[in-house]
């Protein structure tokens, strides 16, 4: 039996302030038509970009009932999506997850989110890095940042970085288990100003490349966001390429309606302004095949 709307189990924290992680998953992919059942990893008073002080109640002590309620229920999931953990250990709970939900037909995406501009966010550290490297083993799509791949490849950070390193990056990504890596926020070096999407079909062996004009601004959520976009539009049968293009233009769209207000960055992008537009066709894209 089909679910008659796609259904998600979607494994991130609440965070209350900051439209960020499930308060900006939630929205979207019900936007999209898509059903978000989400699976917490923690509670925080807001997200960590920017706030102090913040409360945060690690839930990985109950994920195991919860995940044996949804066992019992026999839930069938048509995608499974995990992003930011609340302690290491909450990966090995996660590939059980996977290993009780995985089928034939679904897609397991894992956003290792860990950090950003080479640093990692406040509650994460290297011990992170070491399990969600098992983690991504497991997963069909990963959505790293760059900062995230040079940690999950255990590499320097850089933000000058050619197209060859970029692939390089994305083919050994991807021999680490997933068939289609995808790298966010990757600097042009030879076009001032642009921040380009890169992506890895390991079956079909093809590079997409999304490019995007950079606007000063660094608002948290947006990994989130974009993830959410990209998922949504591959439920709904977008090709790859074109769910990379909606998602890098979704962004666009929220950074752009956002920035011509004067409110702190920490809040996120004016999601409720935009979230409508998810709902129009695409009617224009521009991704490029790399050779
Ligand atoms: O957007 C990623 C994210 C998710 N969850 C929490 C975060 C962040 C980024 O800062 O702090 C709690």
């Amino acid at each position: 039996m089909k679910n008659p709307v796609k259904k998600i189990a979607a494994i991130h924290d609440l965070s209350g302030y900051g439209r960020a992680s499930l308060t900006a998953i939630i929205p979207i992919l019900s936007s999209m038509g898509i059903q978000v059942c989400p699976f917490p990893t923690a509670v925080l008073s807001s997200h960590t970009g920017g706030f102090k002080d913040f409360s945060f109640v690690d839930l990985t002590d109950s994920m195991e009932d919860y995940m044996n309620h949804w066992k019992k229920v026999d839930i069938k999931f048509d995608c499974i999506y995990s992003g930011f953990l609340g302690s290491a250990r909450q990966a090995d709970i996660i590939l059980d997850f996977i290993e009780v939900f995985k089928t034939d037909s679904n897609m397991v995406v894992v956003d290792p989110v860990m950090g950003d501009n080479g640093k990692f966010y406040t509650t994460i550290d290297e011990n992170m890095v070491h399990k969600m490297r098992d983690l991504i083993r497991k997963a069909d799509i990963i959505t790293p940042n760059l900062t995230e791949a040079a940690y999950l490849l255990g590499k320097e950070y850089t933000k000058n970085i050619e197209e060859d390193q970029i692939k390089k990056m994305l083919v050994d990504l991807s021999n680490m288990g997933p068939e289609i890596v995808v790298i966010t926020s990757v600097p042009d070096p030879h076009i001032t100003d642009n921040i380009d999407v890169f992506a890895y079909d390991k079956e079909n062996n093809k590079f997409w490349k999304i490019g995007g004009k950079y606007i000063p601004s660094d608002f948290p959520g947006t990994g989130d966001t974009f993830t959410s976009v990209l998922i949504g539009s591959l439920l709904n049968g977008d090709s790859l390429p074109i769910a990379l293009d909606r998602s890098v233009k979704f962004i666009a769209l929220g950074i752009r309606e956002s920035f011509g207000f004067t409110y702190p960055a920490r809040e996120g992008i004016l999601l409720e302004k935009v979230l409508d537009k998810l709902k129009m066709p695409m009617i224009s894209s521009n991704y490029e095949l790399l050779e």
